[in-house]
């Protein structure tokens, strides 16, 4: 009886083993063949589908574009349906420069129909930094818009 039982729990772990490795070779048949050429979007978005999402994340309303004081979707929020010249003109007391001005740190366009372009200065100028519908940036400052969105304008 313990001969069969412990037969029982090898065999067991045997299924198991083959079962995670059929599962890893399924894996390795998914993946694009070398040499192909990467998506630039997901180029662009190397965090847009992050392993742990931070809940301050899921709290983008549907047709915002939403900014975060810290990375991570964290700290205080800010949300945008429309396009705005002066960031300046919306006040952040948890902000250095007391507005959203040089402010935002992660963003995520949470919009139905439009991409997003946020912009260095103010009126949309200086630099434009694109934001996908759909596309979350956890740490703005691996594209070096750290503390320096002053506008947006959607794109459709
Ligand atoms: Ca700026």
């Amino acid at each position: 009886m313990q001969r069969r039982v412990r037969f029982k729990q090898s065999l067991s772990v045997l299924l198991t083993t083959l079962g995670l490795s059929l599962g890893g070779m399924v894996l390795v048949a998914a993946a694009p063949a070398s040499g192909e050429t990467l998506d630039p979007m997901v180029a662009i978005a190397p965090d847009s589908t992050p392993d742990v999402t931070p809940a301050g994340y899921y709290d983008c309303p549907a047709g915002y574009l939403c900014a975060w004081v810290d990375t991570d979707y964290r700290g205080r929020m800010g949300q945008w349906s429309g396009n705005n010249r002066h960031w300046s003109a919306f006040s952040n007391s948890t902000c250095q420069t007391g507005s959203w001005n040089d402010c935002a740190s992660s963003a995520r366009n949470n919009g139905r129909y439009c991409d997003v372009l946020m912009y260095e200065h103010a009126g949309y100028g200086g630099t434009p930094w694109l934001l996908w519908r759909g596309e979350g940036q956890s740490n703005l400052g691996r594209r070096g818009a750290n503390d320096k969105i002053s506008s947006n304008s959607w794109s459709c």
